[in-house]
């Protein structure tokens, strides 16, 4: 039997029904989390439900539970499905109201949903990278929502599969942005460069984590803007995401990247990821 979260109650997943004006069905109008769950614990669940917190203020919905509420929802979520390796998706949408684009009264409800999934370590591509090709950032403005919408995204996800690719690195004329579902990093003599987290993309947890953990080990981390030539000359590329942790691109637009294979920062860097999931979550089974 599979659970899932319903406007504060914990059911069965063939009961949960969500109207068809539910306003994130019909508008996307809402803000969603993905967080990632080892050994049953959610990995860096504070820093996600206040990105949670802040996507939601963005656009103006207010949260109906305390982070707290929600944080403990989503352990019992975790519990009752028996996750051990997977993901926990959250969302909120601005409730079910009659089709109108203007927001509804105040008064009407929010619906807020989660679930959980199964999901493995992606070990194989860990640890012999992947390919990413360059596609222009036709997004809105505010990336920085974790907004439900994903058009955007989702074109730009399915060209690069449809190649053959791994991701999408985004670009806005010369300057690259993120990936469709992950962050960019480059990395150049020994430091790794990535954009600034601004309104042009997610402010990944993942590369926060990483920021923190390059801080620790005196590794050199810098957040500004880069070009598409200057990352076509980079000595390493990755991406990171909740799913994807630290993920090495060996290949960009046909062209390798440290020919072809994981750079050694980049190794160095998913071992002390690999370091700081343990110190949170316990040992892992499964390693790079
Ligand atoms: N940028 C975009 C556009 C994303 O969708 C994501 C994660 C990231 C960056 C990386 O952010 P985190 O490090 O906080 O995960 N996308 C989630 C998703 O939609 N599925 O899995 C992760």
């Amino acid at each position: 039997m599979e659970f899932v979260l319903l406007n504060g109650e914990i059911i069965e997943r063939s009961d949960a029904k969500i109207d068809v004006e539910d306003r994130g069905y019909q508008f996307g109008d809402g803000v969603y989390e993905v967080i990632r769950v080892y050994n049953g614990s959610m990995f860096t669940s504070e820093e996600h439900l206040a990105r949670f917190r802040k996507s939601a203020e963005a656009i103006g919905i207010k949260l109906n539970f305390t982070i707290e509420e929600i944080s403990a929802f989503l352990n019992q979520l975790i519990e009752k499905n028996n996750v051990v390796l997977g993901t926990v998706y959250l969302q909120i949408t601005r409730g079910t109201s009659p089709r109108n684009h203007a927001f509804p009264s105040p008064g009407v409800p929010t619906n807020i949903v989660a679930y959980t999934k199964e999901v493995a370590r992606p070990v194989e591509n860990m640890k012999s990278g992947v390919k990413a090709m360059l596609i222009e950032d036709i997004r809105w403005l505010r990336c920085d929502i974790k907004s439900l919408n994903l058009l955007g995204n989702l074109l730009a996800k399915q060209e690069a599969v449809e190649a053959g690719c791994f991701e999408a690195i985004q670009h806005r004329g010369q300057t690259v942005t993120e990936g469709s579902s992950s962050n960019i990093l480059m990395i150049k003599e020994g430091k790794i460069i990535t954009h600034p987290a601004d309104n042009l993309i997610l402010n990944g947890i993942t590369k926060r984590k990483l920021q923190e953990i390059c801080i620790a080990a005196q590794i050199p981390f810098e957040e500004r803007s880069f070009t598409i030539d200057e990352i076509s000359q980079a000595d390493e590329i990755l991406l990171t995401s909740t799913t994807a942790e630290i993920m090495p691109i060996v290949e960009v637009n046909g062209k390798a990247v440290n020919e072809g294979i994981p750079g050694t920062l980049t190794k160095r860097l998913q071992e002390l990821f690999e370091t700081e999931i343990e110190k949170q979550c316990g040992e892992l089974t499964i390693k790079i």
